[in-house]
């Protein structure tokens, strides 16, 4: 069953949500977002709200959540705001573009985003909050910790692990069986050959250490 959803934040990644949402009929409620100016304009036709203390007034049985925070680098707030309604028990919507290819036996967690031309290959794990982005390519085996953000076009080869919060850049290319250490950042273009530490961010071709 679909419930209405609210979408958190009124940005770029907003959009692209709402545009997915649409294709599956996915009845929104509203935006939140935390910047008290953008309360009662439309984005895309959908009407921000006002702030966050807006989805109080729906009760966690009727309504689920779709994290509208996105990120260019690791970015805490994604995960934050996950955590904070997660407590007060809401529920957060796995959104999964129609145009998306996806092998039957992957696991994808809540709120998960798989966003349009995505493709997933068999015996991948998608953890909770993480957003597979506009067509990223997670082939087979890999997994995807939680809150952590495959940018646009970017490519994971077979059995890539990303570690939780980790951001792997727009055009990236990780090579079969690599690690990506928890709240790294792989630099857009990067090509990773050898395993990356937690912590730690690389950029370049083949890629290598560098200031976070
Ligand atoms: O605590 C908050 C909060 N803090 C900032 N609660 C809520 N509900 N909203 C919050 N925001 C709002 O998130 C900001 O006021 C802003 O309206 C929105 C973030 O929009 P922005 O376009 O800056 O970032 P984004 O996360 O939607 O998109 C980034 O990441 C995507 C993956 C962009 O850089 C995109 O280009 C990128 N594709």
């Amino acid at each position: 069953m679909n419930y209405p959803v609210i979408i958190l934040g009124a940005g770029g990644h907003a959009k692209v949500l709402i545009g997915a949402l649409r294709l599956q009929s996915i009845e929104i409620l509203g935006i939140v977002d935390a910047d008290p100016e953008k309360k009662n304009q439309l984005l895309l036709g959908v009407l921000v709200l006002g702030g966050d203390s807006e989805i109080m007034k729906y009760p966690v049985e009727k309504i689920q959540l779709v994290n509208g925070i996105g990120s260019v680098r690791v970015n805490p707030l994604r995960r934050q705001l996950f955590e904070r309604f997660k407590s007060k028990g809401y529920r957060f919507a796995s959104i999964v573009h129609p145009s998306a290819i996806i092998a039957d036996d992957v696991v994808l967690s809540e709120g998960a985003q798989i966003m349009a031309g995505a493709v997933i290959q068999a015996g991948c794990h998608i953890g909770i909050n993480a957003v597979i982005n506009t067509g990223s390519v997670v082939d087979h085996d890999s997994h995807i910790g939680d809150h952590a953000h495959i940018a646009p076009g970017a490519t994971l080869s077979g059995g890539v692990r990303v570690g939780e919060n980790a951001h792997v850049g727009t055009g990236a290319t990780v090579i079969q069986g690599i690690k990506i250490g928890r709240n790294s950042l792989v630099a857009a273009g990067a090509v990773v050959i050898r395993d990356v530490p937690d912590d730690t961010t690389v950029a370049g071709v083949p890629a290598k250490e560098g200031l976070k």
